[in-house]
């Protein structure tokens, strides 16, 4: 009886949740579904009988079985393109297959993640991890914004990726022979970036502005010393690519305003060697709300325009390495703003209204600049923007700055609606724009030169407040069209409800065809995606196994503590104790490990299989460790045994029949016993 009433309670407390989360009225409002319209036979191209009936006892539209056709990847067939999406506060990355919208991976970044076996054992990829503490915090945690794929020549090269964490100014470096991050790192002159990542067409440098401006050199300073103390940053990180690593060393910042910077994008073609940032605080409003003062969101958007920012930043990297050009601070070198006014590097531009994205076309000859509160998106020529700075025809801005005029540099203003984002291309002349106010996705024409060639075209619904776009090979010289890809904020009404917490998603609206329609919703079950890029599937040569047995994933190389079969050990050396351990269906050699407290443990797995998905796992109860071993793969790791007793340790992944019997004893003796 007590549990019936305990399941009527459950059932009505649920119900109650259920009833609570849906009577809130939501804010977009929700679209009609398509009336249930019958399909009739020699529609959909005259579909058998049998299949007829599947359709309409579906309550199928004709356009539902079209979006179907146009996804749907049979069992054992591949998709087209990779997509990879920023997983926003998961602090990851997600791998999905378009069309399918099938999940392939998430991929661990800044988050521990324990079926990859990431950020466990102290050493490896917990190094990794620690690469981007802050000062002697460990930051477990990260949100991530914008993927960037390498390029060469313009063109995605499928080789690495690059993605920023918003919340703690760092960046970290993503291998693509085998999806696993090999690198964080953070500026030492910042907490927050959001203009990162992004690349210019040959990869020599990954680019990073600041967000929230903070004292220059990111010491303490009182909001009172604003104008005085607080700066943005651009930071040029080298990327070696032999090495697959940011270079630290020859890295280096250019001093900027405290305009809060936002979304950049690099040139390409003729406007290689520039980029282009937006911001939206050149009030330099400081908030302060419960001291009577206007709050943020009033303060950053009173003026009509705020500041691109354009700057020559192949020009700055050879400044930079001139005697007496930089000031070296916290081991990074910063131009500072008078040099950079100087040497001609950094010119603002004016730009309506609180801006968010700016994107480079295909030919590298224009930038469109959307303005969250502007129904336009403006359109400069790259070529104006050159000449104005040819002439000298600019004012100053109040740190001597040069500002380009608007009308010297504007080409053209095409009116899409409201709340407009972010913006993308494809490959027959055509711009798109997200509306994240109107809930769309806004395609209009790109006009050359000729103003009245700006033209909008057509208003696809998205469900719903959209963010970015991302079209297929959407950030290269040659984009393929196709696809788009909506990443939306809010389902409202599109999945079965998981409330409060609902899933955000993306849409797959196609624009192969005239008109474009949706023809997914895949939920992301994970945190807010920001942007996304998608490459061509044959561009990634990602490894079946690792090149051989004994490897090791962080160098790329083959491991010293490699282990073969017969060479299996533990050696004692006072308390340190080394452990060498391979793996092979079904048996992990050494079985028994023995060890007294107090003892420092190094242990090594060598995972000896050659055959693809291989994989074996490990966890040792107790001390917070989970280790993927992929099929060649040698991982290390490290603990001090602090407390005594039997340990089970054991594979994660059911890979044979005898998978539960391959598991082994660590056994810790208390002091007294040794
Ligand atoms: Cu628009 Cu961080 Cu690129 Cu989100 S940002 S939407
Ligand atoms: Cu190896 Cu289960």
């Amino acid at each position: 009886m007590k549990r019936l009433i305990s399941i009527l309670l459950l059932a009505a407390l649920a119900l109650g949740l259920l009833a609570a989360c849906s009577d809130e009225e939501p804010t977009p409002e929700p679209t009609q579904a398509p009336a249930n319209v019958q399909v009739q036979a020699g529609e959909a191209g005259g579909l058998p009988a049998d299949l007829l009936a599947v359709a309409n006892e579906r309550g199928l539209t004709p356009q539902d079985i079209r979006a179907a056709l146009k996804t749907y990847v049979p069992s054992g067939k591949m998709d087209e393109y990779y997509l990879f999406s920023s997983g926003g506060q998961s602090g990851n990355v997600v791998v999905i297959g378009v069309p399918s919208m099938r999940i392939l991976k998430n991929i661990a970044v800044f988050t521990p993640e324990a079926w990859q076996g990431y950020g466990y054992g102290d050493i490896g990829t917990e190094e990794v991890l620690d690469g981007g503490n802050v000062d002697d915090t460990k930051i477990r945690m990260g949100d991530t914004h914008h993927p960037a794929l390498s390029e060469t020549n313009g063109d995605y090269d499928g080789q690495f990726l690059f993605i920023n964490d918003k919340a703690s100014a760092r960046v970290a470096v993503i291998d693509l022979r085998d999806f696993e991050t090999k690198q964080i790192v953070k500026d030492p002159n910042l907490i927050s970036n959001h203009g990162s990542s992004f690349v210019p067409p040959n990869t020599e440098y990954v680019i990073q502005t600041s967000q929230y401006a903070t004292p220059l050199g990111w010491e303490y300073a009182p909001i009172s010393e604003y104008k005085e103390k607080y700066r943005g940053l651009a930071t040029m990180y080298k990327f070696d690519r032999e090495k697959g690593r940011i270079d630290m060393d020859n890295s280096f910042s250019i001093e900027l305003p405290p305009y809060w910077q936002d979304l950049c994008d690099a040139g390409k073609l003729g406007s290689d060697g520039w980029a282009f940032c937006n911001s939206f605080n050149s009030e330099m409003a400081t908030g302060g709300i419960e001291q009577g003062n206007p709050p943020f969101e009033a303060g950053v958007s009173q003026r009509d325009t705020d500041y691109m920012h354009i700057f020559n930043w192949k020009k700055a990297a050879e400044i930079a390495e001139q005697p007496g050009k930089t000031e070296v601070i916290n081991g990074m070198r910063v131009i500072r703003i008078p040099t950079a006014v100087e040497e001609g590097i950094l010119f603002l531009a004016p730009e309506p209204k609180s801006p968010h994205g700016v994107d480079v076309t295909p030919d590298g000859k224009y930038l469109t600049v959307a303005g969250k509160l502007d129904p336009h998106v403006t359109i400069y020529s790259f070529d104006k923007i050159q000449k104005a700075i040819a002439d000298k025809k600019w004012t100053t801005d109040e740190f001597g700055i040069p500002v380009l005029n608007f009308d010297d540099v504007m080409l053209a203003q095409v009116e899409l609606g409201l709340g407009p984002l972010h913006t993308q291309y494809d490959d027959k002349g055509n711009g798109y724009t997200s509306l994240f106010l109107d809930s769309a996705v806004a395609k209009w024409t790109l006009g050359g030169e000729d103003p009245a060639g700006y033209k909008l075209v057509e208003k696809l619904p998205v469900q719903y407040n959209i963010g970015h776009i991302s079209s297929a090979e959407g950030g290269t010289v040659s984009p393929d069209g196709k696809y788009l890809v909506a990443l939306n904020k809010w389902p409202v009404d599109r999945f079965l409800p998981t409330c409060p917490l609902k899933p955000q998603n993306e849409q797959l609206p196609d624009i192969g065809s005239d008109q474009m329609n949706i023809i997914y919703d895949m939920p992301m079950g994970i945190g807010e995606p920001h942007y996304a890029q998608m490459i061509k599937a044959d561009k990634i040569k990602a490894w079946e196994t690792y090149p051989e047995v004994g490897w090791d994933p962080i160098t790329q190389s083959p491991s010293e503590f490699k282990t073969m079969p017969g060479q299996e050990r533990i050696e004692r050396d006072g308390n340190n104790v080394e452990i060498f351990m391979t793996s092979i269906r079904s048996h992990l050699t050494p079985e028994h490990v023995t060890l007294n407290k107090g003892d420092n443990v190094t242990w090594h797995i060598t995972n000896i299989e050659t055959a693809p998905d291989a994989t074996h796992g490990f966890d040792l109860g107790g001390q917070n460790l989970s280790l993927s071993i992929e099929p060649g793969e040698t991982a290390t790791f490290k603990f001090v045994a602090n407390n005594d007793g039997t340990y089970a340790y054991y594979c994660t992944e059911f890979c044979s029949a005898l998978h539960l019997e391959m598991m082994g004893y660590m056994m810790v003796a208390p002091a007294a016993a040794q």
